[in-house]
């Protein structure tokens, strides 16, 4: 899988290179470019944004440098292709979405900053590829960039030979065996530490009544922190 990110802040992509991301880079799994926005501006001082029409706060990024960088980005592309634009406005970011967006062959990310980009950008961009607007949740970050790590990392993780036990990536919160429901407490060795004792019944060898206990567990620990995950089921 193809990887790019258009930014101005490209150092926010260095933590690619790390942990299972970084591995599957290596490996060749995935090929991640960072690309400047400011690469793709035409006036002495890179200029990327602009005071909003009609008036309002903030700046709102430039169309040019975008549909300069979208043509370039967009020039060899082969396969499924879809481009992601974070943003607080756009359609939830889920676990059935990084299945999805996992089934591509490119995908790319358009950070913006400021209060945004140009709509414009935005239907231009849907005449040459599938966009989708996604939003990680219902808060404010400071653009587009952070949550484009958090999507990558929930979609590469899900690409085969990326985690190493494929049966890790079944039985976790918002998949798998539990459906939706979030994961049940886990631990380790010690049996007994500092004065906390693992459940008796984690100990007991007996498949049925751990994976009993284990479903109990997810279940009110759903009830508890969401809910709103149980009525969906029903
Ligand atoms: Cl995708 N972008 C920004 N700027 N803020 C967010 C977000 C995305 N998701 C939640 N807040």
């Amino acid at each position: 899988m193809k990887l790019d990110y258009v930014t101005i802040f490209g150092e926010y992509f260095t933590p690619l290179s790390l942990s299972l991301v970084g591995k599957a880079a290596e490996s060749g799994i995935i090929e991640i470019g960072v690309h400047d926005l400011r690469e793709w501006t035409t006036d002495l001082h890179r200029t990327v944004d602009d005071t909003p029409v009609g008036g309002g706060a903030g700046m709102v990024m430039k169309p040019e440098p975008w549909g300069l960088a979208l043509d370039d980005l967009l020039a060899d592309s082969e396969g499924r292709i879809c481009l992601i634009i974070p943003t607080p406005s756009g359609v939830p970011f889920t676990q059935a979405e990084a299945v999805e967006l996992s089934g591509y062959d490119r995908l790319i990310f358009a950070c913006g900053r400021y209060e945004g980009i140009d709509a414009r950008v935005h239907e231009y961009a849907r005449t040459l590829v599938e966009v989708r607007e996604i939003s990680l949740g219902d808060y404010v970050l400071n653009g587009g960039e952070v949550a484009a790590l958090a999507m990558t990392e929930a979609i590469v993780r899900l690409l085969p030979g990326v985690v190493g036990n494929p049966e890790s990536l079944e039985e976790e919160s918002h998949s798998g065996a539990l459906e939706s429901l979030l994961e049940y407490p886990v631990y380790t060795k010690p049996a007994s530490w500092r004065g906390m004792d693992v459940p008796e019944v984690l100990l007991s060898g007996h498949h049925a009544k751990i994976a009993q206990w284990r479903r109990e567990q997810a279940e009110n620990i759903t009830q508890q922190r969401r809910p709103d995950l149980l009525k969906k089921k029903n």
